[in-house]
């Protein structure tokens, strides 16, 4: 069996996804997602100028060497544009080892370890009353775990996640277009002062059922964020996520020893490289790497399986920029995965992004059944891809108030 030629498409409704497509000589074909938002254009050029040249003419079954060869074969290794190509290559290998078994990935995996995957939703509000009602919509439909974000008073700007106009909360998703950043500023003073409240108050009105997350998006330095995962203690938070920027890993020792907050960290990362010592002294409780821009399937599956010696459970990356195929990827490893712990989960569903990637998968009730059909169980539909190009798009950049810049 042989790859005989290899696509790339990147585009799609209001989000710049990156697609590949690899043809075989059976007539079956794989699809990958190599989607690195705001970046889009560079995995897909990597893909096309350095890739896809060897991919052709070998032998699609072999997924493992094929990860290796890219891998080992760049000399230069890791970093996220190189893993987002190799993972979209990896993800499309094994919808093609799928669709040759006439079986769903998860059974390649190991088979079911449960029916449904838990998911979160992003609730968020200009202030906290907003954000109430958002938390109410979403367990109205059914979710059992959210995730928090609302405006702080007095920040002289709408932060991370969070609307600048009231009202405008459920399904709200931060707008990146532009190729100039936009610019945020952060006061963590003002936050570490009223976002514990904040939670508290979530905790009293919804009860102690729900399961309750909330995202630092890297902002704390380590003393700081000790000081507030201590303090938000009692709520008995899901998770804390990325409570500092992960470069410095002893930051989470300090954290640990002063709280059993859990936390969530990972969503940056690239490769088992950069997670296995936080595994490995067992200073994270989830891990949040991507198959996306993790190096695909292959690779993200040796994370959870390290991570499951570690008792640290998965809860995946699953921002609106991974299209719906690297999301059927990671819900095969959800399915499978006997140390899964959630997942988070944007309402992908319009009827454009529907059009575009037919799935097989179902959302019911705040969880996600995977699909049964054989490979991936998603589809990328090219004449409807045909309408949409690339649009530039950037993350903010934060300052403080007397300018110095901060971390998004
Ligand atoms: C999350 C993330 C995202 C990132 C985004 C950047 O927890 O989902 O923090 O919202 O900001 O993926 O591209
Ligand atoms: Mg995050």
């Amino acid at each position: 069996m042989k790859i005989t030629d290899a696509k790339v498409f990147v585009g799609g409704p209001a989000k710049n996804y990156v697609t590949l497509k690899i043809f075989t000589d059976q007539g079956v074909y794989g699809l990958g997602d190599a989607t690195l938002n705001n970046r889009e254009t560079l995995p897909a050029q990597y893909l096309q100028d350095y890739l896809i040249p060897s991919l052709i003419g070998m032998d699609p079954r072999n997924s493992e060497d094929i990860w290796q060869f890219f891998y080992r074969g760049a000399y230069f290794r890791r970093g996220p544009i190189a893993m987002a190509a190799f993972g979209a290559i990896d993800m499309a290998l094994w919808d093609i080892k799928g669709k040759m078994a006439g079986m769903p990935v998860y059974q390649l995996l190991g088979g079911k370890s449960r029916e449904g995957a838990m998911v979160y939703a992003h609730a968020t509000g200009a202030d906290l009353e907003d954000l109430m009602d958002s938390v109410a919509a979403y367990i109205e439909d059914g979710y059992k775990a959210v995730r928090v974000q609302c405006g702080i008073p007095g920040m002289p700007t709408a932060s991370y996640a969070v609307p600048e106009e009231k009202g405008d909360s459920k399904n709200y998703m931060t707008n990146f277009s532009g190729i100039r950043p936009k610019v945020e500023v952060w006061d963590s003073d003002r936050y570490i002062r009223y976002m514990p409240d904040a939670l508290a108050e979530i905790r009293d009105r919804f009860g102690p059922e729900l399961h309750i997350l909330h995202d630092v998006h890297h902002r704390l330095l380590p003393r700081e964020a000790a000081e507030f995962a201590k303090a938000v203690e009692p709520i008995r938070l899901f998770w804390l996520e990325d409570p500092t920027p992960a470069e410095d890993q002893d930051a989470l020792r300090l954290i640990r020893q002063h709280s059993t907050t859990p936390i969530a960290i990972g969503e940056v990362f690239n490769s088992i490289w950069e997670c296995n010592k936080l595994i490995e002294n067992e200073l994270i409780d989830y891990i949040r790497v991507a198959a996306t821009y993790g190096g695909g399937i292959t690779h993200l599956k040796r994370i959870v399986d390290l991570a499951a010696l570690h008792h640290v459970k998965t809860g995946f990356h699953g921002a609106p920029s991974h299209s719906p195929i690297s999301m059927a990827a990671q819900a095969h490893l959800n399915a499978w995965a006997p140390n899964f712990g959630i997942q988070e989960y944007l309402v992908l569903g319009t009827p454009e992004c529907n059009a575009l990637f037919p799935s097989e998968h179902r959302m019911e009730n705040g969880m996600v059944f995977v699909s049964e059909a054989p490979g991936l169980g998603v589809d990328f539909d090219e004449n409807e891809a045909a309408q949409y190009s690339y649009q530039p798009g950037s993350h903010p950049v934060v300052r403080l108030q007397d300018g110095t810049l901060w971390n998004y």
